[in-house]
């Protein structure tokens, strides 16, 4: 049995507007649900579909003396992380989505999606998910509605967005919204028993930039499914942002403020996944005299503000952080952020049920079960079998985190005083690096390489250029995305934001990281700081200008003279190799690239070429 429109219309909220009500029934004609369900992001609807979860094998309920109102999903090995290579860019040109992004023709895209969406809802509810991006109302937010048949991206989106009646309240007084469809394409035929993780080896993460529209069939996990972050707050949102003058960008937001002065100061750091973007954005600082509060963790939305200054909301309610190497040591913010309220997915269950990864505070238990599970003993550990899966995740509320900042929902934003670019660099790049010019700093966002994680499909490791951390997140050409910043840069002039370029991934000739990390990457924001106060000077150098190391507060670490050369070190040999490799990766995208992204690259050649001959 498939619900009908006058069902639908029948069952619809008051407030929806019918635009909505005929869009229900026209997707639901197609993927045929078995009934349609408005969400309301009540705790009665979490609580009802946390618990039908649980009976259905979806979920299981942790230990609620241990782990509050919190849940374990597994997913299966073929829908682990993103799938880069079945994500498209459907835009009517090929040329507009660029050579980095896989592209579709709209109407052959559409005739696909029309095929497997065909019946893919079959036997399954249809649920109807109304969300902001970004605080309810605020000036910078944006309205979307998902159509899901997969309850576990229903309750995630509860976490990782503003979901719910206020946000169709929105849509029903005439707001634009956003239309995605997501189905993990598992109908069910009559009497067919459902399976914990439902999902199809064909995968398709369609976007339309032309139309706003996102189509998104075959996984339920994470930037796949949940259609508020990658697909609509970067992929839409960075195309209706160049349309409209601001900035969609993949950065966390933490404010830093001198206990002393009391003074606030606002940063923004674009880093490819699962590079420490949430521990960043909840630093402790090892030093005196800061403290640091969360705005985000992963998603940045960024506007000229009435002052001319760049202002920065996080669109997002919640933090899908990255759970293996996540302890009290390294994260002990996040790790009380997730004490309650709280979904896991692919880490390891212990026998008190609890949750566990490797990398957490407690060692390894007599055993455990793991990602997949199965019973895990110490045993699967030596033989070098992962208990939770490298891209395992919790899903929870931003609210919660200790040191969220008071005014983090603050509709306008927060002003943004300076911008960090970093990746994983086990080699050549510098701790810290300070623009020259504008342009040298989007100069140094469109260079980024970073060796890859297990946040997407891929082998682990291998280097890849990802350009301002946004390789698989621009929805447009990534070379005219530079040429938006260049135009935004202009526009603010000297109110736009500086750029540095971090790698706190240094690695020493026997392997080991050189810099510390963690806490104490407060000492170069303490320094990017005191930079912008006019504190201290620096030394140009051929990447950018660095910091001498009598100004650097290195008390109390163990970063020795040697190493701090180290940190610094630039072999020109190697640097030659890397400033032909950008090139040779520029060159893809032919005439799109700004003429001051090649000056900038030209100037950096020269000034290697002056380090090499002296
Ligand atoms: O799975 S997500 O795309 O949401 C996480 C990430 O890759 O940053
Ligand atoms: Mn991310």
């Amino acid at each position: 049995m498939t619900v009908d429109a006058t069902q639908i219309a029948e069952g619809a909220p008051e407030i929806a507007p019918k635009e909505l009500v005929d869009w229900v029934a026209e997707v639901a004609r197609l993927t045929k649900p078995e009934e349609v369900i408005w969400c309301d992001g009540s705790d009665e609807e979490w609580d009802r579909l946390t618990s039908e979860m649980v009976e259905s094998g979806m979920f299981t309920r942790l230990n609620p003396d241990k782990r509050p109102n919190s849940f374990l999903a597994r997913s299966l090995p073929s829908d682990v992380a993103r799938v880069e290579s079945r994500t498209f860019i459907c835009s009517e040109k090929e040329e507009d989505a660029g050579p980095t992004n896989n592209w579709a023709d709209p109407k052959e895209m559409k005739e696909t999606l029309r095929g497997v969406f065909d019946g893919a809802m079959r036997g399954r509810p249809m649920y109807v998910i109304p969300f902001s991006m970004g605080p309810i109302g605020g000036p910078i937010s944006q309205l979307g509605i998902e159509l899901t048949d997969s309850p576990y991206v229903v309750v995630n989106m509860r976490i990782m967005t503003r979901m719910g009646t206020d946000a169709l309240k929105l849509i029903g007084e005439g707001q634009p919204w956003v239309p995605a469809v997501h189905s993990v394409g598992a109908p069910l035929e009559p009497g067919e028993e459902d399976t914990t993780w439902p999902c199809n080896d064909e995968k398709y993460i369609t976007h339309f930039p032309e139309t706003n529209e996102i189509w998104s069939f075959g996984s339920g996990y994470g930037g796949n499914a949940l259609l508020g972050k990658k697909c609509f707050a970067l992929r839409i949102a960075s195309t209706m942002a160049r349309r409209d003058g601001w900035m969609a960008e993949h950065m966390l937001i933490l404010r830093l403020t001198d206990k002393n002065s009391g003074k606030q100061f606002h940063v923004t750091a674009a880093f490819p996944s699962a590079c420490g973007k949430t521990n960043l954005a909840m630093l402790q600082p090892t030093i005196e005299g800061y403290e640091v509060e969360t705005v985000g963790d992963d998603i940045a939305w960024m506007r000229p503000g009435p002052d001319g200054r760049l202002y920065a909301i996080n669109p997002e309610a919640g933090f899908f952080g990255v759970a293996p190497g996540t302890s009290h040591d390294t994260n002990p913010m996040a790790m009380d952020t997730m004490q309650s309220n709280t979904i896991f997915t692919n880490v390891a269950l212990t026998d008190d049920g609890d949750v566990w990864w490797e990398g957490c505070d407690e060692p390894l238990p007599e055993h455990l079960i793991d990602w997949h599970g199965n019973d895990y003993t110490p045993a699967d550990a030596e033989e070098g079998k992962l208990a939770a899966h490298p891209n395992s995740r919790f899903t929870t509320p931003a609210a919660q985190c200790p040191i969220i900042c008071d005014d983090w929902e603050a509709p306008q934003g927060v002003p943004v005083d300076a911008i960090l670019f970093g990746g994983r660099r086990a080699t050549n790049v510098p701790l810290v690096a300070e623009q020259y010019e504008p342009a040298h700093g989007v100069f140094i966002g469109a260079s980024v390489a970073s060796e890859q994680t297990a946040a997407a499909e891929g082998s682990v490791g291998a280097l890849r250029h990802d350009p301002f951390a946004m390789l698989p997140f621009c929805g447009y050409n990534m070379a005219d995305y530079w040429g938006h910043w260049l135009e935004m840069q202009d526009k603010l002039g000297d109110k736009f934001p500086k750029v540095y370029q971090v790698n706190w991934f240094r690695k020493d000739e026997d392997g080991r990281f050189i810099w510390p990390g963690f806490g104490d990457n407060a000492r170069v924001l303490d320094w990017i700081v005191r930079r912008a106060d006019g504190e201290v000077e620096a030394i140009d150098g051929p990447t950018g200008r660095y910091p001498k190391r009598e100004d650097f507060n290195l008390e109390g670490t163990s970063v020795s003279e040697e190493d701090w050369d180290k940190l610094f070190q630039i072999d020109p040999e190697a640097w030659m190799k890397e400033i032909d490799a950008t090139e040779e990766y520029f060159s893809q995208f032919g005439d799109h690239v700004p003429g001051p992204v090649q000056e900038q690259l030209a100037k950096m050649r020269e000034r290697m070429e002056a380090v090499k001959n002296s």
